[in-house]
C-alpha cells in the first residue's frame, strides 16, 4: 500500500515527463514514489481516450510513449469479459493503473514443472484509480475485464520495455514464448 505523499500530477503528460526525467538523470525511480504518483493521478478520459481501441475477443496494447527505449507507457483496453493468458514480464518492472471499470488481478506462482497445474495464490479486484505492481519475483498474473457488460481501460508502466514474454497453460505449466505488439502507437491503429 502507497503512502508516501506526493503532490498529484495535473496530467497524464506530467507523469510521463516525470518518469523521463527519473529515467534519464541518474536520479533513480523508486518503485514506491512512482506506484504514488500513479495512484495520485485522477483518472481524466478527456486525457486517454485517444488512445482507446477495443477488439470484442482480446485485449488490445495502444501505445502512449515509447520513452526513447526507457519504459513504455501504454493503455490496455479491455472488453467485456476479456482477460489475458498467465504471463511473465521479462527483466521488467510493471505498473498498472486502472483508468476505468474493475480490473481482477490473479496471481499465481511460477510452475514447478511441465505437467503441473498452477496454483492461484490470490486474486484482487482494482478498482478505478487502483494501481498494483509486478515483476517476475513475485510472481505470474492474469489480469482481466471483471465485467460482462462494461469496458475496462489500464494504464500500464514497464521500466525498461518488454517486447515478448511468456504465457503458461494454467493446467500443465507449459510455457510459450509471445511477441508483443500494439494495436496502436500514439492514437493511431497499427
Ligand atoms: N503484461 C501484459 C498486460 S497485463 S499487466 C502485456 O504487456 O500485454
Ligand atoms: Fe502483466
Amino acid at each position: 500500500m502507497a503512502t508516501q505523499e506526493v503532490k498529484k500530477p495535473k496530467s497524464l503528460d506530467e507523469i510521463i515527463k516525470i518518469i523521463y526525467k527519473k529515467t534519464t538523470s541518474d536520479e533513480t525511480i523508486i518503485k514506491d514514489e512512482l506506484q504514488n504518483i500513479l495512484e495520485a493521478y485522477e483518472s481524466n478520459p478527456d486525457e486517454w481516450k485517444r488512445y482507446v481501441y477495443f477488439d470484442k475477443n482480446r485485449y488490445t496494447r495502444n501505445l502512449v510513449d515509447d520513452g526513447k527505449g526507457k519504459f513504455t507507457v501504454m493503455i490496455i483496453c479491455w472488453g467485456e469479459g476479456i482477460a489475458s493468458d498467465i504471463h511473465d514480464h521479462p527483466k521488467s518492472d510493471c505498473f498498472m493503473k486502472i483508468l476505468q471499470g474493475d480490473v481482477k488481478e490473479a496471481l499465481f506462482d511460477w510452475p514447478k514443472g511441465e505437467g503441473c497445474k498452477m496454483t492461484e495464490r490470490f486474486h484482487t479486484t482494482l478498482k478505478e484509480n487502483q494501481v498494483s505492481f509486478m515483476d517476475d519475483s513475485i510472481g505470474l498474473h492474469r489480469v482481466g475485464n471483471v465485467s460482462d457488460t462494461k469496458c475496462a481501460v489500464s494504464l500500464h508502466v514497464y521500466i525498461p520495455p518488454i517486447d515478448r514474454c511468456d504465457i503458461f497453460d494454467e493446467l500443465t505449466g507449459h510455457m510459450t514464448t509471445i511477441k508483443l505488439d500494439y494495436d496502436s502507437r500514439y492514437g493511431v491503429r497499427t
